[in-house]
């Protein structure tokens, strides 16, 4: 038997009464250290630099390991510039060079840079039209049941890797995850933390990161999922939303 353990946590009372959103965190764990998951994810929604949470939500499920999908994880390229304006350029060539139209990627671009305030999840468009598929409005979909195995050894083969820090950590569990999803062709995603500038897309099963995408004390981020056209709606966001999934990335004989 696995956990799933599960944070969530907004300022101004519960998300679901219009509190403000301040983080959220996730593990698949072994029965032994969900005490300490749970100490360490308090503590996360108390020092946000978002702000102090107010409302901490953390739900704890336990799962069939036979449930559990491994998938592995993408490899990663880096491109950094110099400036906002290039950070995105290069992002939407990404985007373009993978099969979404220019119509589908300037509309990501337009939902994101138009949100007055973060979303909880991610909003999905298809990736001929652009035209937006979930009916989650707001809210968003929010991707859920996924960690990586071995999450103190793989934070230690980041760090060798020169990928420091707990946004990359989550961030390319998370895209793995959605990488894996049936019919999801690409991802665009900036951090909603407004002390973080570094970006990514995921394309043709790379996870490209890419600095700057946004100004700094900017607290506006999100994340799009193009889909492609023919794709069963229901089916992938149950996906996104409940198949538990473990990242396993020595699959390609990584070595520590
Ligand atoms: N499912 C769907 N969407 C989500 C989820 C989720 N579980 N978590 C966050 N989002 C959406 C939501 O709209 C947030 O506002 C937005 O993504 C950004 O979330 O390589 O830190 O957790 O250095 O702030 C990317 C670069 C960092 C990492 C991303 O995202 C790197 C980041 P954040
Ligand atoms: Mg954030």
């Amino acid at each position: 038997m696995l956990y799933s353990v599960r944070m969530r946590s907004a300022k101004g009372g519960p998300h679901e009464q219009g509190g403000r959103h301040i983080s959220g965190a996730e593990r698949i764990l072994e029965e032994q250290t969900v005490d300490e998951a749970v100490r360490q994810m308090l503590h996360r929604a108390r020092s946000h630099t978002r702000g102090k949470a107010d409302f901490i939500n953390i739900r704890i499920e336990a799962i069939d390991s036979r449930a559990v999908r491994l998938v592995p994880l993408l490899p990663m390229l880096q491109h950094e510039t110099d400036n906002i304006e290039n950070g995105r350029k290069i992002a939407k060539q990404l985007l373009l060079d993978c099969g979404i139209t220019e119509q589908a990627a300037d509309r990501a671009f337009k939902v994101l840079l138009g949100l007055k305030e973060s979303m909880r999840g991610a909003v999905l468009l298809d990736a001929i039209s652009g035209e937006r598929r979930d009916s989650f409005q707001r809210r968003g979909v929010r991707v859920s049941h996924m960690d990586v195995e071995n999450r103190t050894e793989f934070k230690r083969w980041l760090n060798k890797q020169k990928h420091q820090g707990s946004h990359v950590q989550e961030a390319i569990v998370l895209a793995a995850k959605v990488a894996s999803a049936p019919g999801i062709q690409a991802e665009l995603c900036w951090s909603d933390d407004p002390d973080y500038r570094t970006g990514y897309v995921t394309a043709q099963g790379i996870y490209h990161r890419i600095t700057p995408m946004k100004q700094l004390g900017d607290a506006r981020g999100g994340r799009v999922f193009f889909i492609r056209p023919e794709t069963d709606l229901e089916h992938v966001v149950q996906y996104l939303q409940e198949q538990p999934v473990l990242i396993d990335w020595k699959s390609k004989g990584r070595k520590t």
